[in-house]
Protein backbone atom coordinates (compact mmCIF):
# COMPACT_ATOMS: atom_id res chain seq x y z
CA UNK A 1 0.00 0.00 0.00
CA UNK A 2 1.54 3.57 -0.91
CA UNK A 3 0.23 6.02 1.60
CA UNK A 4 0.37 9.22 1.48
CA UNK A 5 0.85 12.28 3.72
CA UNK A 6 -1.45 13.00 6.20
CA UNK A 7 -3.58 16.12 4.60
CA UNK A 8 -2.47 15.73 1.11
CA UNK A 9 -4.39 17.93 -1.11
CA UNK A 10 -6.30 15.46 -3.71
CA UNK A 11 -7.77 17.95 -6.39
CA UNK A 12 -7.90 18.58 -10.20
CA UNK A 13 -7.39 22.02 -12.23
CA UNK A 14 -8.63 24.13 -14.73
CA UNK A 15 -8.64 27.93 -15.92
CA UNK A 16 -11.31 30.59 -16.27
CA UNK A 17 -10.87 30.75 -20.02
CA UNK A 18 -11.04 27.04 -20.36
CA UNK A 19 -14.05 26.56 -18.13
CA UNK A 20 -15.91 29.19 -17.62
CA UNK A 21 -17.81 29.94 -21.15
CA UNK A 22 -20.01 33.42 -20.98
CA UNK A 23 -16.98 35.17 -22.29
CA UNK A 24 -19.25 38.26 -23.64
CA UNK A 25 -21.28 37.82 -20.80
CA UNK A 26 -22.38 39.63 -17.54
CA UNK A 27 -19.34 42.84 -18.16
CA UNK A 28 -16.31 40.51 -19.43
CA UNK A 29 -14.15 42.04 -22.06
CA UNK A 30 -12.59 40.22 -24.74
CA UNK A 31 -9.12 38.74 -24.16
CA UNK A 32 -6.56 37.72 -26.91
CA UNK A 33 -8.40 34.37 -27.31
CA UNK A 34 -11.77 35.82 -27.65
CA UNK A 35 -10.51 38.75 -30.72
CA UNK A 36 -8.14 35.69 -32.37
CA UNK A 37 -10.94 33.47 -32.72
CA UNK A 38 -13.43 36.29 -33.98
CA UNK A 39 -10.29 37.23 -36.71
CA UNK A 40 -9.36 33.02 -37.23
CA UNK A 41 -12.23 30.32 -36.26
CA UNK A 42 -10.86 28.29 -38.82
CA UNK A 43 -7.50 28.05 -36.76
CA UNK A 44 -9.47 26.62 -33.83
CA UNK A 45 -10.54 22.69 -33.49
CA UNK A 46 -13.72 22.44 -35.04
CA UNK A 47 -14.08 26.11 -34.75
CA UNK A 48 -15.33 25.77 -31.44
CA UNK A 49 -14.06 29.07 -29.77
CA UNK A 50 -13.52 30.54 -25.59
CA UNK A 51 -17.60 31.50 -25.95
CA UNK A 52 -18.32 27.57 -25.63
CA UNK A 53 -16.03 26.41 -22.90
CA UNK A 54 -17.31 23.79 -20.75
CA UNK A 55 -20.22 26.51 -18.98
CA UNK A 56 -19.07 26.29 -15.83
CA UNK A 57 -19.96 30.04 -15.28
CA UNK A 58 -24.00 28.53 -15.29
CA UNK A 59 -23.16 25.06 -14.05
CA UNK A 60 -20.79 25.52 -11.12
CA UNK A 61 -22.93 24.18 -8.42
CA UNK A 62 -23.53 20.96 -10.10
CA UNK A 63 -19.56 20.85 -11.03
CA UNK A 64 -18.57 21.19 -7.30
CA UNK A 65 -21.55 18.80 -6.31
CA UNK A 66 -19.88 16.05 -8.80
CA UNK A 67 -16.16 17.45 -7.09
CA UNK A 68 -17.91 16.38 -3.89
CA UNK A 69 -18.97 13.16 -4.85
CA UNK A 70 -15.39 12.46 -6.32
CA UNK A 71 -14.18 13.33 -2.73
CA UNK A 72 -12.16 15.87 -3.65
CA UNK A 73 -10.26 18.03 -1.26
CA UNK A 74 -8.79 20.65 -3.30
CA UNK A 75 -9.14 22.44 -6.68
CA UNK A 76 -7.65 24.97 -8.82
CA UNK A 77 -9.44 27.67 -11.57
CA UNK A 78 -8.44 31.12 -12.08
CA UNK A 79 -9.97 34.37 -12.40
CA UNK A 80 -10.30 36.07 -15.60
CA UNK A 81 -9.04 38.95 -15.38
CA UNK A 82 -11.29 40.96 -17.91
CA UNK A 83 -13.89 39.92 -16.04
CA UNK A 84 -12.81 41.33 -12.73
CA UNK A 85 -11.83 44.20 -14.35
CA UNK A 86 -13.15 44.49 -17.49
CA UNK A 87 -11.73 48.02 -18.53
CA UNK A 88 -8.46 47.42 -16.16
CA UNK A 89 -9.81 49.83 -13.67
CA UNK A 90 -13.45 49.19 -12.80
CA UNK A 91 -14.49 46.75 -10.62
CA UNK A 92 -17.19 44.41 -12.36
CA UNK A 93 -19.98 43.87 -9.43
CA UNK A 94 -20.79 40.45 -11.26
CA UNK A 95 -17.66 39.23 -11.54
CA UNK A 96 -17.31 39.88 -7.80
CA UNK A 97 -20.73 38.21 -7.30
CA UNK A 98 -19.87 34.65 -9.13
CA UNK A 99 -16.60 34.33 -8.26
CA UNK A 100 -17.60 35.03 -4.36
CA UNK A 101 -20.10 32.54 -4.94
CA UNK A 102 -18.21 29.99 -6.57
CA UNK A 103 -15.26 30.09 -3.89
CA UNK A 104 -17.91 29.85 -1.10
CA UNK A 105 -19.85 26.84 -2.98
CA UNK A 106 -16.01 24.97 -3.13
CA UNK A 107 -15.55 26.37 0.61
CA UNK A 108 -18.96 24.59 1.49
CA UNK A 109 -18.14 21.38 0.65
CA UNK A 110 -14.51 20.78 1.62
CA UNK A 111 -13.03 21.79 -1.39
CA UNK A 112 -10.03 24.13 -0.55
CA UNK A 113 -9.91 26.62 -3.54
CA UNK A 114 -6.21 27.23 -5.03
CA UNK A 115 -6.63 30.67 -7.16
CA UNK A 116 -4.64 31.66 -9.80
CA UNK A 117 -4.54 35.14 -11.57
CA UNK A 118 -3.57 34.56 -14.90
CA UNK A 119 -3.85 31.47 -17.34
CA UNK A 120 -3.15 32.55 -20.72
CA UNK A 121 -5.76 35.11 -21.34
CA UNK A 122 -3.88 38.86 -21.86
CA UNK A 123 -7.34 41.42 -21.64
CA UNK A 124 -7.48 42.94 -25.33
CA UNK A 125 -7.50 46.45 -23.63
CA UNK A 126 -4.06 45.96 -22.38
CA UNK A 127 -2.77 43.80 -25.81
CA UNK A 128 -3.67 47.01 -27.85
CA UNK A 129 -0.97 48.52 -25.21
CA UNK A 130 1.90 46.18 -25.91
CA UNK A 131 0.53 43.20 -23.71
CA UNK A 132 3.55 41.97 -21.99
CA UNK A 133 6.01 44.07 -23.41
CA UNK A 134 5.46 47.23 -22.34
CA UNK A 135 6.28 47.48 -18.65
CA UNK A 136 3.11 49.45 -17.44
CA UNK A 137 1.20 45.84 -17.79
CA UNK A 138 3.57 44.96 -14.61
CA UNK A 139 1.86 47.54 -12.93
CA UNK A 140 -1.78 46.53 -14.11
CA UNK A 141 -1.41 43.23 -12.89
CA UNK A 142 -0.50 44.36 -9.57
CA UNK A 143 -3.77 46.58 -9.38
CA UNK A 144 -5.59 43.37 -10.40
CA UNK A 145 -3.71 41.22 -7.69
CA UNK A 146 -4.47 43.87 -4.98
CA UNK A 147 -8.18 43.69 -6.07
CA UNK A 148 -8.77 40.12 -6.16
CA UNK A 149 -6.86 39.92 -2.91
CA UNK A 150 -9.39 42.39 -1.39
CA UNK A 151 -12.42 40.85 -2.59
CA UNK A 152 -11.94 37.44 -2.11
CA UNK A 153 -8.74 36.51 0.24
CA UNK A 154 -11.79 35.57 3.41
CA UNK A 155 -12.02 32.84 1.08
CA UNK A 156 -9.40 31.71 -0.35
CA UNK A 157 -6.35 31.01 1.58
CA UNK A 158 -4.40 30.24 -1.66
CA UNK A 159 -3.14 32.16 -4.19
CA UNK A 160 -1.47 31.87 -7.70
CA UNK A 161 -0.03 34.53 -9.52
CA UNK A 162 0.74 32.70 -13.01
CA UNK A 163 -0.26 29.70 -14.77
CA UNK A 164 3.34 28.30 -17.02
CA UNK A 165 4.48 31.66 -17.86
CA UNK A 166 6.93 29.96 -20.00
CA UNK A 167 4.20 29.43 -22.35
CA UNK A 168 2.22 33.02 -23.29
CA UNK A 169 6.26 33.79 -23.61
CA UNK A 170 7.30 30.97 -26.30
CA UNK A 171 4.38 29.96 -27.94
CA UNK A 172 2.92 34.37 -28.35
CA UNK A 173 6.67 35.22 -28.78
CA UNK A 174 8.65 32.52 -30.12
CA UNK A 175 5.94 30.54 -32.17
CA UNK A 176 2.48 31.07 -33.55
CA UNK A 177 0.07 28.95 -31.04
CA UNK A 178 -0.79 32.00 -28.64
CA UNK A 179 -1.38 35.53 -29.86
CA UNK A 180 0.35 37.86 -30.89
CA UNK A 181 2.57 35.07 -33.29
CA UNK A 182 5.28 36.95 -32.94
CA UNK A 183 9.03 35.59 -33.70
CA UNK A 184 11.72 37.03 -31.91
CA UNK A 185 13.89 35.99 -29.11
CA UNK A 186 14.68 39.60 -27.56
CA UNK A 187 10.73 40.53 -27.49
CA UNK A 188 10.54 36.96 -26.32
CA UNK A 189 12.94 38.06 -23.01
CA UNK A 190 11.37 41.10 -23.00
CA UNK A 191 7.90 39.77 -22.38
CA UNK A 192 9.47 37.36 -19.77
CA UNK A 193 11.22 39.69 -17.52
CA UNK A 194 7.80 41.70 -17.41
CA UNK A 195 6.22 38.72 -16.57
CA UNK A 196 8.55 37.78 -13.47
CA UNK A 197 8.65 40.90 -12.82
CA UNK A 198 4.65 41.52 -12.62
CA UNK A 199 4.80 38.41 -10.50
CA UNK A 200 6.95 39.35 -8.00
CA UNK A 201 4.70 42.93 -7.81
CA UNK A 202 1.62 40.52 -7.13
CA UNK A 203 3.57 38.96 -4.30
CA UNK A 204 4.12 42.70 -2.93
CA UNK A 205 0.41 43.20 -3.18
CA UNK A 206 -0.43 40.20 -1.40
CA UNK A 207 1.55 40.75 1.76
CA UNK A 208 0.54 43.68 1.97
CA UNK A 209 -3.40 42.96 1.61
CA UNK A 210 -5.73 43.15 4.37
CA UNK A 211 -5.63 38.99 4.17
CA UNK A 212 -2.17 38.10 4.06
CA UNK A 213 -2.95 35.28 6.58
CA UNK A 214 -2.80 32.71 3.07
CA UNK A 215 -0.11 31.63 0.46
CA UNK A 216 1.08 32.56 -2.57
CA UNK A 217 3.24 30.91 -5.14
CA UNK A 218 3.49 30.20 -8.88
CA UNK A 219 2.80 27.19 -11.03
CA UNK A 220 5.51 26.20 -13.58
CA UNK A 221 5.83 24.02 -16.15
CA UNK A 222 9.03 22.26 -14.74
CA UNK A 223 10.00 19.64 -17.56
CA UNK A 224 13.36 17.99 -16.47
CA UNK A 225 15.92 18.58 -18.92
CA UNK A 226 17.89 15.32 -20.07
CA UNK A 227 20.82 15.55 -22.77
CA UNK A 228 21.20 13.02 -25.13
CA UNK A 229 24.17 11.81 -23.64
CA UNK A 230 26.90 12.36 -21.29
CA UNK A 231 29.09 14.32 -23.93
CA UNK A 232 30.83 17.20 -22.67
CA UNK A 233 28.53 18.77 -25.76
CA UNK A 234 25.19 17.64 -25.01
CA UNK A 235 25.43 18.32 -21.22
CA UNK A 236 26.31 21.88 -21.95
CA UNK A 237 23.10 22.07 -24.65
CA UNK A 238 20.94 20.49 -21.35
CA UNK A 239 23.02 23.76 -19.05
CA UNK A 240 21.26 26.24 -21.25
CA UNK A 241 18.10 24.54 -22.04
CA UNK A 242 17.43 24.18 -18.00
CA UNK A 243 18.84 27.96 -17.59
CA UNK A 244 16.05 28.83 -20.35
CA UNK A 245 13.28 26.60 -19.23
CA UNK A 246 13.46 26.17 -15.67
CA UNK A 247 16.18 28.40 -13.85
CA UNK A 248 14.86 31.61 -15.26
CA UNK A 249 11.54 31.18 -13.35
CA UNK A 250 12.58 28.71 -10.65
CA UNK A 251 15.40 30.94 -9.38
CA UNK A 252 13.34 34.11 -9.56
CA UNK A 253 10.64 32.84 -8.13
CA UNK A 254 11.80 31.11 -5.08
CA UNK A 255 15.55 32.51 -4.45
CA UNK A 256 14.35 35.89 -5.79
CA UNK A 257 17.26 36.57 -8.49
CA UNK A 258 18.09 35.33 -12.08
CA UNK A 259 21.36 33.09 -12.71
CA UNK A 260 24.32 35.30 -13.30
CA UNK A 261 25.50 33.01 -15.81
CA UNK A 262 22.32 33.45 -18.22
CA UNK A 263 22.38 37.01 -17.29
CA UNK A 264 26.00 37.03 -18.78
CA UNK A 265 25.08 34.72 -21.92
CA UNK A 266 22.03 37.31 -22.85
CA UNK A 267 23.87 40.01 -22.62
CA UNK A 268 27.22 38.83 -24.32
CA UNK A 269 24.28 38.55 -27.30
CA UNK A 270 22.94 42.19 -26.95
CA UNK A 271 19.95 40.23 -26.04
CA UNK A 272 19.28 41.42 -22.70
CA UNK A 273 15.98 43.09 -21.28
CA UNK A 274 15.36 46.40 -20.46
CA UNK A 275 15.21 46.84 -16.49
CA UNK A 276 14.72 49.62 -13.87
CA UNK A 277 17.14 50.05 -11.02
CA UNK A 278 15.11 48.74 -7.86
CA UNK A 279 13.81 45.48 -9.89
CA UNK A 280 16.32 43.40 -8.01
CA UNK A 281 15.04 44.55 -4.79
CA UNK A 282 11.27 43.47 -5.99
CA UNK A 283 12.64 40.81 -6.89
CA UNK A 284 14.63 39.87 -3.72
CA UNK A 285 11.67 40.85 -1.09
CA UNK A 286 8.93 38.78 -3.14
CA UNK A 287 9.97 35.14 -3.72
CA UNK A 288 7.49 32.48 -3.04
CA UNK A 289 5.43 30.22 -0.16
CA UNK A 290 5.36 27.85 -2.95
CA UNK A 291 5.65 26.04 -6.20
CA UNK A 292 3.10 24.61 -8.32
CA UNK A 293 4.46 22.01 -10.27
CA UNK A 294 2.52 20.95 -14.10
CA UNK A 295 4.49 17.69 -15.69
CA UNK A 296 3.22 16.61 -18.74
CA UNK A 297 6.49 15.44 -20.23
CA UNK A 298 10.47 15.88 -20.39
CA UNK A 299 12.62 17.55 -22.35
CA UNK A 300 15.25 16.12 -24.01
CA UNK A 301 17.70 18.02 -26.24
CA UNK A 302 21.51 17.58 -27.67
CA UNK A 303 23.81 19.77 -28.64
CA UNK A 304 23.72 21.76 -32.04
CA UNK A 305 25.37 20.51 -34.82
CA UNK A 306 29.29 21.64 -35.55
CA UNK A 307 28.31 24.16 -38.52
CA UNK A 308 25.55 25.38 -37.02
CA UNK A 309 27.64 26.50 -33.85
CA UNK A 310 27.03 30.90 -33.47
CA UNK A 311 29.25 33.32 -31.29
CA UNK A 312 26.19 35.54 -30.77
CA UNK A 313 22.75 33.55 -30.23
CA UNK A 314 19.32 34.76 -31.67
CA UNK A 315 17.42 32.12 -29.79
CA UNK A 316 17.58 28.64 -28.26
CA UNK A 317 18.31 26.91 -30.77
CA UNK A 318 21.70 27.95 -31.33
CA UNK A 319 22.31 26.69 -27.24
CA UNK A 320 20.50 23.16 -28.01
CA UNK A 321 18.42 20.92 -29.83
CA UNK A 322 15.18 18.52 -29.50
CA UNK A 323 16.71 14.97 -29.26
CA UNK A 324 14.15 12.14 -30.03
CA UNK A 325 14.43 9.68 -27.77
CA UNK A 326 13.73 6.29 -29.40
CA UNK A 327 12.39 4.38 -26.34
CA UNK A 328 9.90 7.14 -25.40
CA UNK A 329 6.78 6.01 -24.39
CA UNK A 330 4.16 8.34 -26.14
CA UNK A 331 0.54 9.58 -26.09
CA UNK A 332 -0.20 9.27 -29.21
CA UNK A 333 -3.39 12.07 -28.93
CA UNK A 334 -0.88 14.66 -28.05
CA UNK A 335 2.28 13.21 -29.59
CA UNK A 336 3.72 13.93 -25.56
CA UNK A 337 6.19 11.38 -24.34
CA UNK A 338 4.97 9.56 -21.16
CA UNK A 339 7.81 9.68 -18.58
CA UNK A 340 6.58 9.04 -14.61
CA UNK A 341 10.11 9.08 -13.23
CA UNK A 342 10.74 12.77 -14.78
CA UNK A 343 8.36 13.92 -11.39
CA UNK A 344 11.20 11.67 -8.90
CA UNK A 345 13.75 13.84 -10.68
CA UNK A 346 12.02 17.06 -10.39
CA UNK A 347 10.78 16.32 -6.96
CA UNK A 348 14.65 15.59 -6.33
CA UNK A 349 15.77 19.30 -7.29
CA UNK A 350 13.27 20.93 -5.57
CA UNK A 351 14.16 19.34 -2.48
CA UNK A 352 17.72 19.86 -3.23
CA UNK A 353 18.61 22.60 -5.12
CA UNK A 354 15.50 24.82 -4.03
CA UNK A 355 15.48 25.06 0.26
CA UNK A 356 12.83 22.29 0.16
CA UNK A 357 10.42 25.28 -0.82
CA UNK A 358 6.62 23.13 -0.65
CA UNK A 359 5.48 22.40 -3.64
CA UNK A 360 2.84 20.62 -5.00
CA UNK A 361 2.20 18.51 -8.98
CA UNK A 362 -0.83 21.27 -10.21
CA UNK A 363 -1.25 19.78 -13.54
CA UNK A 364 -0.84 16.56 -14.91
CA UNK A 365 -2.57 14.75 -17.09
CA UNK A 366 -3.30 12.76 -20.33
CA UNK A 367 -5.36 13.91 -23.04
CA UNK A 368 -6.92 11.43 -25.27
CA UNK A 369 -9.32 11.98 -28.89
CA UNK A 370 -12.18 10.27 -29.47
CA UNK A 371 -12.75 9.10 -26.19
CA UNK A 372 -16.38 8.27 -26.91
CA UNK A 373 -14.85 5.39 -28.53
CA UNK A 374 -14.19 3.77 -25.01
CA UNK A 375 -17.71 3.96 -23.87
CA UNK A 376 -19.04 1.08 -22.40
CA UNK A 377 -22.95 -0.14 -22.28
CA UNK A 378 -23.76 2.09 -19.97
CA UNK A 379 -22.10 5.14 -21.52
CA UNK A 380 -19.52 5.05 -19.11
CA UNK A 381 -16.21 5.95 -20.65
CA UNK A 382 -13.39 3.16 -19.62
CA UNK A 383 -10.33 4.89 -19.56
CA UNK A 384 -7.99 2.28 -18.28
CA UNK A 385 -5.30 4.10 -20.14
CA UNK A 386 -5.51 7.27 -17.35
CA UNK A 387 -5.83 5.07 -14.93
CA UNK A 388 -2.73 3.54 -15.14
CA UNK A 389 -0.89 6.93 -16.18
CA UNK A 390 -1.93 8.63 -13.12
CA UNK A 391 -0.98 5.52 -11.16
CA UNK A 392 2.71 5.15 -12.44
CA UNK A 393 3.23 9.09 -11.93
CA UNK A 394 2.18 8.47 -8.34
CA UNK A 395 4.21 5.66 -7.36
CA UNK A 396 7.30 7.99 -8.68
CA UNK A 397 6.03 10.81 -6.56
CA UNK A 398 5.14 8.94 -3.56
CA UNK A 399 9.02 7.40 -3.94
CA UNK A 400 10.01 11.26 -3.94
CA UNK A 401 7.80 11.82 -0.76
CA UNK A 402 9.32 8.74 0.64
CA UNK A 403 12.75 10.26 -0.13
CA UNK A 404 12.05 13.43 1.46
CA UNK A 405 10.16 15.56 -1.21
CA UNK A 406 7.94 18.24 0.53
CA UNK A 407 5.54 17.72 -2.17
CA UNK A 408 1.93 18.48 -0.66
CA UNK A 409 -0.59 17.69 -3.20
CA UNK A 410 -1.35 16.21 -6.64
CA UNK A 411 -3.94 17.90 -8.78
CA UNK A 412 -5.01 15.99 -12.45
CA UNK A 413 -5.77 17.92 -15.32
CA UNK A 414 -8.50 18.40 -15.24
CA UNK A 415 -11.82 17.91 -13.48
CA UNK A 416 -14.26 18.03 -16.20
CA UNK A 417 -13.42 18.17 -20.06
CA UNK A 418 -12.83 21.92 -21.04
CA UNK A 419 -11.56 23.65 -24.11
CA UNK A 420 -8.01 23.51 -24.90
CA UNK A 421 -6.74 27.01 -27.04
CA UNK A 422 -6.25 26.07 -30.53
CA UNK A 423 -7.17 22.18 -29.46
CA UNK A 424 -10.37 22.95 -28.15
CA UNK A 425 -12.44 19.66 -27.58
CA UNK A 426 -10.30 17.47 -29.80
CA UNK A 427 -8.44 15.82 -26.42
CA UNK A 428 -10.33 15.42 -23.16
CA UNK A 429 -8.52 15.00 -19.88
CA UNK A 430 -11.23 14.99 -17.74
CA UNK A 431 -12.48 12.81 -14.67
CA UNK A 432 -15.98 13.78 -16.29
CA UNK A 433 -16.91 13.40 -19.81
CA UNK A 434 -18.77 16.67 -21.06
CA UNK A 435 -21.23 16.30 -23.96
CA UNK A 436 -21.53 19.43 -25.99
CA UNK A 437 -24.20 17.87 -27.84
CA UNK A 438 -26.49 17.65 -25.27
CA UNK A 439 -26.38 20.48 -23.42
CA UNK A 440 -22.69 20.10 -21.45
CA UNK A 441 -23.85 16.91 -19.87
CA UNK A 442 -21.58 15.50 -17.45
CA UNK A 443 -20.68 11.73 -16.89
CA UNK A 444 -18.25 10.60 -14.70
CA UNK A 445 -15.48 8.73 -16.46
CA UNK A 446 -14.05 4.82 -15.18
CA UNK A 447 -10.97 6.76 -13.55
CA UNK A 448 -13.08 9.32 -11.53
CA UNK A 449 -14.44 6.24 -9.61
CA UNK A 450 -11.07 4.81 -8.88
CA UNK A 451 -9.83 8.04 -7.85
CA UNK A 452 -12.23 8.50 -5.23
CA UNK A 453 -11.02 5.48 -3.80
CA UNK A 454 -7.56 6.75 -3.87
CA UNK A 455 -9.14 9.63 -2.20
CA UNK A 456 -10.38 8.16 -0.01
CA UNK A 457 -7.69 5.51 1.24
CA UNK A 458 -4.84 8.39 0.98
CA UNK A 459 -2.90 5.92 -1.30
CA UNK A 460 -3.22 2.79 -2.97
CA UNK A 461 -1.96 -0.47 -3.28
CA UNK A 462 1.04 -1.15 -5.35
C1 LIG B 1 -1.03 23.05 -19.73
C2 LIG B 1 -1.92 24.24 -19.53
C3 LIG B 1 -3.38 23.96 -19.56
C4 LIG B 1 -3.82 22.78 -20.41
C5 LIG B 1 -2.83 21.63 -20.40
C6 LIG B 1 -3.10 20.56 -21.43
O1 LIG B 1 0.14 23.44 -20.34
O2 LIG B 1 -1.66 24.88 -18.30
O3 LIG B 1 -4.03 25.16 -19.85
O4 LIG B 1 -4.29 23.20 -21.61
O5 LIG B 1 -1.52 22.08 -20.58
O6 LIG B 1 -2.50 20.86 -22.66
P1 LIG B 1 -3.31 20.99 -23.99
O7 LIG B 1 -4.58 21.66 -23.63
O8 LIG B 1 -2.48 21.86 -24.88
O9 LIG B 1 -3.49 19.63 -24.54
Amino acid sequence: MLQFPKDFLWGAATSAPQSEGAASKDGKSPTTWDKWFEMEPELFYDQVGPENTSNVYALYKEEVANMKAMKLNSYRTSIAWARLLPDGKTLNPKAVTFYRSYFQELVANGIEPIINLFHFDMPWWLMEKGGWEVRESTDHFANYASVAFEQFGDIVKKWVTFNEPLVHIECGYYGDAHWPKVRDFKRALQVGYHTMLAHAKAVEAFRLSRYNDGKIGIILNLSPVYPKSDSQEDVEAAKWADHIYIRSFLDCAVKGYFSEEFVQKLKASDLSPETNEGDKTIFKNNTVDFIGCNYYQPLRVQAVSEEKKVETINGPHDLFQGYDWPQKRVNPHRGWEIYPRGIYDIAMRLKNDYEEIPWYISENGMGVSQEESFEDADGIIQDDYRITFIQDHLEELHRAISEGANCFGYHLWTFSDCWSWLNAFKNRYGFYRVDLANDYKRTPKKSSFWMSEVIERNGFEK
